[in-house]
């Protein structure tokens, strides 16, 4: 069975920004479990879900929070799994404190920190993460990075001709 990739998130408030990573997974037609769960005020639910999450066949946590960050470092303490951050930018410090919350991990229990806000790199992350072993995941991680590269170009060729650029 294909592994799946949990996205939790620390509010609901949370989502506008993860949504993009949950169509970003779900483009590559990898299996995607969403929840609601705070290392504050769900702290339970939070460390069960990650203790089972191998057993329950994950192979990535993604978890995205603001302000005081701790959800991605509360549910690597609990699994093996590679937990990926997502610092979310809340209405104070523009997600400087999610950040380093995220980012400023003690050594032994690692968080893989994308940029503040940066739900589609997590997504593209978990992706290459589960693709060393899926060929089928590789490939279609491949296709998009060459469609990526292909509307870079197109875009510069475009501005070749409005700017009139020799
Ligand atoms: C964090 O606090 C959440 O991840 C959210 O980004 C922030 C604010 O939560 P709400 O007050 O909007 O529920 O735990």
């Amino acid at each position: 069975m294909d592994k799946k990739v949990a996205i939790l998130m620390g509010s609901d408030s949370d989502l506008p920004i993860v949504r993009d990573a949950i169509d970003t997974l779900k483009s590559l037609d990898i299996p995607v479990e969403v929840h609601v769960f705070s290392a504050h005020r769900t702290p339970e639910a939070a460390c069960s879900f990650a203790t089972n999450a191998e057993d329950d066949g994950f192979g990535v946590i993604i978890c995205a929070a603001g302000k005081a960050a701790h959800l991605a470092g509360v549910i690597a303490a609990h699994t093996i799994l590679p937990v990926i951050g997502i610092p979310i930018k809340s209405s104070t410090l523009d997600g400087l404190d999610a950040l380093l919350s995220t980012v400023q991990m003690p050594k032994g229990i690692p968080v893989a920190t994308v940029a503040i806000d940066g739900a589609g790199n997590a997504a593209i992350l978990s992706a290459q993460i589960l693709a060393v072993s899926d060929k089928a995941l590789s490939d279609k991680l491949k296709i998009m990075r060459k469609n990526m590269t292909e509307e870079v170009l197109e875009k510069d060729r475009k501005l070749q001709v409005e700017l009139n650029n020799n």
